[in-house]
């Protein structure tokens, strides 16, 4: 398998996580978005949308990572990342989609580059902007949190699950643009403690080969 990322990428962060999970050998081959190689036509040609990442299998490739990591669940069952009842699977997803549909497109460099390029919006409006869907988003996921963690380390039950994939990389975001996390401190403890397992270790961006390019 072949996944096209880019060392700060959280939606590629999200992949990299589900991969390590799963103990799945990968080639990471780097796109790396400030000299716009997610452009190029290459790539484009796998990936229209010229976003990371991209999955290649077996001669397909897949771009989104919500649908490359349902991809991975479905064809590597084992450790599962989604529930096998239906009413826990939907609560779990509802968790990912919070951050990956509701957050993240909101803070996309695409919409930021747009804000400050287009928009002629100075660096302080941009970081209010981006600290303002986090805490929209967050205000709600800290609730979903508290009512299904089973342990305090996992946003569902007690075991990792889609929703820990993607609040890692989510809560990577809010520190790296400094957005104040201390009103979610559940969302916190688990980010902390899921960030001590390997799988979770080995993908976050400054272990990636590509760091600071
Ligand atoms: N919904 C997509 C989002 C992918 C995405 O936005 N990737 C970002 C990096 S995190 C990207 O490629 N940005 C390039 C750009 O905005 O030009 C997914 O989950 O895969």
């Amino acid at each position: 398998m072949k996944l096209y990322s880019f060392w700060r990428s959280s939606a590629a962060y999200r992949v990299r996580i589900a991969l390590n999970l799963k103990g799945l050998d990968h080639e990471i081959i780097s796109r790396r978005l400030r000299e716009a190689e997610h452009r190029t036509s290459d790539y484009l040609s796998m990936n229209p949308q010229g976003l990371v990442p991209s999955l290649e299998d077996g001669g397909v490739v897949l771009g989104q990572s919500l649908a490359i990591i349902e991809y991975l669940d479905e064809r590597f069952p084992s450790p599962r990342l989604l529930p096998a009842d239906a009413v826990s699977r939907a609560q779990v997803r509802s968790m990912a989609q919070n951050i990956a549909c509701d957050i993240h497109p909101l803070n996309n460099l695409r919409v930021l580059n747009f804000l400050r390029e287009e928009l002629h919006q100075d660096k302080a409006a941009v970081d209010k902007w981006y600290a303002h869907w986090i805490a929209e988003g967050f205000r709600g996921l800290e609730v979903l949190a508290r009512r299904h963690t089973g342990d305090g380390k996992h946003c569902f039950g007690s075991e990792v699950t889609m929703a820990d994939v993607f609040l890692v990389p989510q809560m990577y975001n809010a520190r790296r643009f400094k957005c104040d996390v201390a009103p979610y401190p559940t969302l916190c403890a688990i980010s902390a403690f899921l960030e001590t397992l390997p799988p979770f270790e080995a993908a976050r961006p400054e272990a990636q080969p590509d760091v600071d390019t």
